[in-house]
């Protein structure tokens, strides 16, 4: 059976019709994208549906033309003066195509330059409509979403599964305007103030004098801040955690991390937090395992998020948020809500849900949407404000301010995909790249020309649907000017110490040869000293695997931390099962394989919602079925679980299972195949290895990926 008759569909194919053999030579229009795949909603750039069908915003027609519309005859050759002469410099055509493509390539992202996006919806189930006016937050609302995922230090082309905070930005398109959630998968911050993001991430960055390494911290400059800076020692150690290297982006939590502030239709304000939280799970990669994947595949995480929608297997989160009362001081349980460098354990602060939201659709044009997206936490709607976190307050300004340089200009938000679903009626006027053609002599305020429109909400007299937005008048605790921070910033420890000690077993080791590679890395001893004396003080133990590994004196404690109560809730290896959904299962066979056998682990594999994807020893088709990977391109990396129905006593495959197997991974055999696990070194009776036949495999290996890895054998 080939590819195209069979009814499992594997995804990844680059266009939604398998091309001719031969160059075409009859004329047709554009293909369509693939069924996955949509661009964004067609608004006018100020924000009113149109019935524009989507691909009106794309290439039209079926014959090549010039930019202006003109057709074209040939764009294979330049003018010249003669076969071999010199090319003419009247080649209006040669210019434009060659000037257009010299300023294809804008500014990237100073910081989450690598990223993947995914329209979405987002549905309230009416759990905040008591702390919130916000109409998208109301029981049954559904509001169209735009969600980017990143990394923060790697420029645009860098590995996916580096050590590093991943970005979690969701622009929710509601009825009352964008509200934009630009959240991390790590609750807390590096720092405490805006004004030392700069500095943190010059820090991160490569070296300024090589520009080397890209995309890590496992470097000299890195270390160096964090060890002087000690409030960034707390999200250091997540992202020394397996948060730091996730299995997948849909297998991440979300975190708006600041104190946001909500006030509902009577006024009343309530301090929040808001969650997301996967439904498959929070999951993390092997150390060893990203870094082969950021050689073997450094799209990984692009391609899983694209491949899993394309598959059906849509990721969801719940949307959900811990409140707090607003009191004068803005402290919960002794915390305080403005310091960004602080969590509220959920223990203390229960999360509620309040929606969850889909991810349903790919992207057609890379550059336009994922590209071109402008998020910004100041874009928010009635009912959801800030506060006055120092780190906030300065992303408030940055955000714009970026898109300028970015985007090229102060009209971003007329891009197709950062168009709000909701009437723009601003005043804001002209700039580069207005695609607005707006009416009127008066875009001043009072006016009496346009009849004095725009008026302000609520002040019409006339009904408004949605209340406006409201500022709420604020107190200010002190009268005086300062560059201070208030004292209860000043606790940098104890918290780090409380997500390492609330950890299990498995995954404080992960966390300890996190910090023994990173810092096995760095070159300077000074600065190898001053991190581990900065662990002395979050956890003895920890510090002294570091220090051993390193070769290095442990320190004693230079302060004195103090305990809090352990929360489970920030573990990530639980006795929870999650669904299989999207995971990648090969199946090793060779062209003796029963067919049958093929057809039916397949088959249970595909419904239970995972991939099948089977390798052999060649490309085209084996045992009846179309061959995804061969034995030269097959990598245990890509794979969540392998079931091996052949007894191919291959090398790359030997490497495959070992590697599979040091990885934590399900691997199952039908009895035929036993000789291999020998020449593997694996033994049959190691904890989830599963030796049966091919429906035992299947079943054995569907039985084991709920709970992620076969946590078991780093136990032994
Ligand atoms: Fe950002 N950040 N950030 N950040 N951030 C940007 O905005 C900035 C911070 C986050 O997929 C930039 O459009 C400052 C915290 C995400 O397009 C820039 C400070 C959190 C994304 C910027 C922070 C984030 C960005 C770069 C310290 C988690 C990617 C390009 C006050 C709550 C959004 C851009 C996307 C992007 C500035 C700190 C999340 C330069 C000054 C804390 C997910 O404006």
């Amino acid at each position: 059976m080939n590819a195209d008759a069979d009814p499992i569909k594997i995804p990844g194919g680059p266009s939604s019709e398998p091309p001719a053999f031969d160059e075409p030579t009859t004329p047709r229009e554009p293909l369509p994208p693939k069924p996955d795949q949509t661009g964004p909603d067609t608004f006018t750039p100020t924000g009113a549906p149109t019935t524009t069908p989507q691909d009106a915003l794309s290439q039209q027609g079926e014959r090549l033309t010039t930019a202006q519309g003109v057709p074209l005859r040939d764009t294979d050759h330049s003018l010249k003066a003669g076969r071999r002469g010199p090319v003419l410099l009247q080649d209006h055509h040669l210019r434009e195509k060659i000037t257009h493509f010299d300023h294809e390539r804008i500014p990237e992202r100073v910081v989450h330059a690598r990223g993947a996006a995914a329209h979405g919806r987002f549905v309230a189930n009416g759990e905040a409509e008591r702390y919130t006016a916000a109409a998208f937050l109301r029981a049954g609302a559904t509001t169209d979403t735009f969600v980017r995922f990143s990394t923060v230090l790697g420029s645009r082309g860098s590995a996916d599964t580096v050590r590093d905070t991943r970005g979690f930005a969701t622009k929710f398109y509601t009825s009352e305007g964008v509200f934009d959630l630009v959240g991390n998968n790590i609750p807390v911050f590096f720092i405490q103030d805006a004004i030392k993001f700069p500095d943190i991430i010059h820090a991160g960055k490569p070296h300024p004098d090589r520009e080397i390494p890209q995309a890590q911290s496992a470097h000299d400059t890195f270390w160096d801040f964090v060890s002087l800076h000690t409030e960034a020692q707390h999200h250091t150690i997540w992202n020394m955690s397996d948060r730091g290297i996730p299995r997948s982006y849909r297998m991440m939590q979300g975190f708006g991390i600041h104190t946001f502030r909500l006030i509902n239709a009577e006024g009343a304000t309530t301090l929040v937090k808001f969650h997301w939280r996967p439904r498959l799970g929070t999951h993390g990669l092997t150390w060893e395992e990203a870094q082969l994947i950021a050689g073997k595949d450094p799209d990984f995480h692009r391609r899983d998020l694209a491949d899993a929608i394309e598959a059906g297997a849509f990721p969801e989160w719940d949307f959900g948020i811990q409140v707090f009362p607003d009191t004068v001081d803005q402290t919960f349980a002794g915390i305080d809500l403005l310091d960004p460098t602080k969590i509220v354990p959920e223990e203390l602060a229960p999360v509620k849900v309040v929606g969850t939201m889909t991810l349903e659709r790919n992207p057609s044009n890379y550059f336009a949407e994922t590209e071109q997206v402008a998020f910004h936490p100041g874009h928010l709607v009635p009912g959801i404000d800030v506060t006055s976190d120092p780190l906030l307050q300065g992303r408030l300004f940055s955000y714009l301010d970026t898109q300028i340089t970015r985007l090229g200009g102060p009209n971003f938000a007329q891009l197709p995909i950062n168009r709000p679903h909701a009437e723009i009626n601003d005043m804001l006027r002209d700039g580069m790249h207005q695609t607005a053609v707006h009416r009127g002599v008066a875009p001043y305020h009072p006016n009496s020309l346009d009849g004095g429109c725009p008026f302000p909400a609520m002040v019409t007299g006339r009904e408004q649907p949605d209340a406006a937005f409201t500022d709420v008048p604020q107190h200010l605790p002190e009268d005086v000017v300062t560059r201070e921070q208030s004292a209860t910033f000043d606790d940098h420890f104890s918290q780090a110490r409380l997500f390492y000690r609330s950890l299990t077993p498995i995954e404080q080791l992960h966390v300890k040869q996190a910090y023994a590679f990173e810092l096995g890395k760095v070159y300077e001893q000074t600065i190898k000293e001053r991190q581990l004396q900065c662990l002395a003080n979050i956890d003895e133990d920890l510090c002294a695997f570091v220090a051993a590994e390193l070769g290095l004196p442990a320190p004693a404690p230079s302060e004195d931390v103090p305990d809090t109560q352990p929360s489970p809730a920030l573990r990530m290896v639980t006795d929870v099962r999650w669904p299989a959904s999207g995971r990648m299962v090969g199946i090793v066979i060779d062209d003796a394989t029963d067919a049958q056998a093929v057809a039916s682990v397949r088959q249970s594999i595909h419904a239970a919602g995972a991939v099948p994807i089977v390798i052999a020893p060649h490309g085209g088709e084996a045992a009846g079925v179309a061959v995804q990977r061969s034995f030269h391109t097959a990598t245990s990396v890509e794979l969540d679980a392998v079931i091996v129905l052949a007894p191919a006593v291959d090398q790359r495959v030997l490497e495959l299972l070992r590697e599979a197997f040091r990885h934590d991974k399900a691997i199952a055999f039908a009895e035929d195949a036993t000789a291999l696990l020998a020449d593997a070194g694996i033994a049959p009776t190691a904890p989830g290895v599963i030796v049966g036949d091919p429906a035992a495999a299947a079943d054995g290996v569907l039985e084991l990926l709920p709970a992620h890895r076969v946590w078991a054998r780093e136990l032994v």
